[in-house]
């Protein structure tokens, strides 16, 4: 059995939710549509397969999106048996996958770096790369889940937008719900609100279904209310995950999480983002150069391919939005909880980074 195989053995044994993993020669996903009346899995062969599912949305969340992107370099240089043009033409097709996903493009370009060399020996040279960005990952998520712990106090309810959960990182909690989890693992009582995150109900779907699994208390709203939610005092912190930090601490999160953090100022309540170093952009100044993605305007208009309007009528799907620093309180890392002023302190950061 080579490491990779031991590797994903002992995470499987660990109890750890895989959003991906590698046997026999291919990739298994969770297929994160089904989720949470199904939990179903399925082969990938090709890279162009998994671009296809990541696209779709199968396989979603930054931290699975990196460990995708790595997983799909080591399957490029199996199949291409270390074809070094092929294996990078793979990494562009990857990348191009979600535009506004930094931990993406960041992965797949770290473990390009290493394909080098004669091609017999690319495969594990890149195997040994996807093996220490797994653990990496899976050690930033205890490392941030433990400082922002800190900042959870008993009895909290916690609000968090869209899925930012096990199944969209590397299997432990991914960033807000390391957050949660390890707050509620040193035995503080804890709620949750989750908020649906239409039009692809992540948070109805996936977050209530970890939190159910983890045993964590939580109640699910429609995006709608929360707003009415903290007005009440339903809400004592906000913790969130990050699709990308720009360096002036600008945050790009599911669309949604801009209002969320609007009501958060009026009502006194700390706005946290959970996030890792390789999220934080720090070649992109300010929200404003975050470029988002906008998917197709049907998901709107649909629920699970039922029309929701009247055929032809026009709808609008930016994925993302951009929440400015001064709205922040703080952004949880690996490395420690920072706060404003974030562009200077996201800057000491950035040397400490790996
Ligand atoms: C997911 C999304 C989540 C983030 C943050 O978008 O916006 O809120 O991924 O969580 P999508 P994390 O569902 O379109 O991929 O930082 O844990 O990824």
């Amino acid at each position: 059995m080579n490491d990779l195989h031991q590797l994903v053995s002992k995470f499987k044994d660990d109890q750890l939710l895989l959003p991906i993993w590698f046997e026999n020669g291919s990739l298994k996903i969770l297929d994160q549509l089904k989720l949470p009346f199904q939990e179903e899995y399925y082969t990938i062969h090709s890279v162009e397969d998994l671009a296809k599912a990541i696209k779709d949305m199968n396989i979603r969340g930054s931290g699975a999106l990196g460990i995708s992107g790595a997983y799909g370099i080591y399957l490029a240089a199996l199949n291409s048996k270390g074809h070094i043009h092929e294996i990078h033409q793979a990494g562009q097709l990857l990348k191009s996958t979600r535009p506004t996903a930094i931990n993406l493009m960041k992965t797949v370009d770290e473990v390009l770096s290493t394909v080098s060399g004669k091609p017999e020996e690319v495969a594990s040279k890149v195997e040994a790369k996807v093996i220490e960005i797994l653990k990496r990952q899976l050690e930033f998520e205890h490392k941030l889940g433990e400082y922002g712990a800190t900042l959870i106090d008993d009895g909290d309810t916690i609000l968090t937008h869209c899925h930012s959960g096990a199944v969209g990182g590397s299997g432990y909690g991914g960033r807000a719900l390391s957050v949660i989890r390890k707050a509620f693992d040193q035995g503080k009582s804890l709620n949750v609100i989750a908020c649906e995150t239409r039009p692809y109900l992540q948070g109805a779907r996936i977050t209530t279904y970890e939190l159910k699994k983890f045993g964590i208390p939580h109640t699910l709203i429609t995006d709608n209310m929360s707003g009415f939610c903290m007005k009440n005092g339903m809400v004592q912190k906000i913790v969130v995950g990050s699709d990308r930090v720009a360096s002036n601490g600008d945050l790009a999160n599911k669309v949604g999480t801009y209002m969320h953090a609007l009501a958060a100022k009026e009502h006194n309540i700390p706005f946290y983002t959970a996030t890792s170093s390789h999220t934080i952009d720090f070649d992109t100044n300010n929200g404003d150069s975050i470029e988002i993605e906008y998917r197709d305007a049907a998901e709107v208009t649909h629920i699970n391919n039922s029309p929701i309007a009247l055929e032809g009528t026009k709808a609008l799907y930016p994925s993302f939005d951009i929440t400015p620093n001064h709205l922040i309180k703080g952004i949880i890392t690996e490395k420690g909880v920072i706060s404003a002023p974030f562009e200077q302190n996201l800057k000491v950061l950035e040397t400490q980074f790996v």
